[in-house]
């Protein structure tokens, strides 16, 4: 068996958020734990097409999220959120939607440099031209989480190492 909880992954465009989280449940998978990982692609299509990325609509973004989560922890999964949630007081009202030690804040560090370097869906150029207004990292806030459960550093650590370090301190919190 297994705790179910929120492992909550917070950092910027192209930080490699999904690309951890699908990894850890890939993993989560192979060891018959029940998981999920929503992210733009299911979420930000769907439930939340209506919000943008104005501080209001992030804000409504990241509730919405929280609620869907928590009925995943009801059902008894682990679910993986990656959603960049610039905003700390966002993060903390996620995290006291659920009891104490359910919430799990995954920290995924990378310079701005680097993101944009990488920039896989060239975000970081249209926004640099203007054509994206307030992009994280460049026109709009990340603020950086003070107490996360961990910090990866996605521009030092493989995907390999990082999915390692995330199922060890499941294990050492005795949640699988
Ligand atoms: C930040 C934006 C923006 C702006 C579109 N700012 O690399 P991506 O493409 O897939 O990740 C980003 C994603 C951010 O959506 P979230 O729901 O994670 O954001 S938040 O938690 O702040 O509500 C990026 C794309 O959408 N994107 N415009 N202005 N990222």
């Amino acid at each position: 068996g297994h705790k179910s909880c929120i492992i909550w992954f917070t950092g910027l465009s192209g930080s490699g958020k999904s690309t951890l989280a699908n990894a850890v449940d890939r993993s989560l998978h192979q060891s018959s734990v029940q998981s999920y990982v929503l992210d733009g692609d299911n979420i930000r299509h769907g439930l939340n097409r209506d919000l943008g990325f104005k501080p209001e609509d992030r804000q409504e973004n990241i509730r919405r999220i929280g609620e869907v989560s928590k009925l995943f922890v009801d059902g008894g999964s682990i679910v993986l959120t990656a959603f960049v949630s610039p905003y700390r007081e966002d993060r903390q009202l996620a995290r006291e939607m659920v009891e104490q030690g359910e919430f799990i804040e995954i920290y995924v560090k990378c310079p701005v440099e680097e993101c944009e370097n990488r920039d896989p869906k060239g975000l970081y150029k249209k926004a640099r031209n203007g054509e994206i207004p307030e992009f994280t990292g460049i026109s709009a806030p990340y603020e950086e989480p003070v107490s996360p459960e961990l910090t990866i550093s996605s521009d030092l650590a493989s995907v390999e190492d990082s999915v390692e370090t995330i199922i060890t301190y499941l294990k050492e919190q005795q949640i699988i």
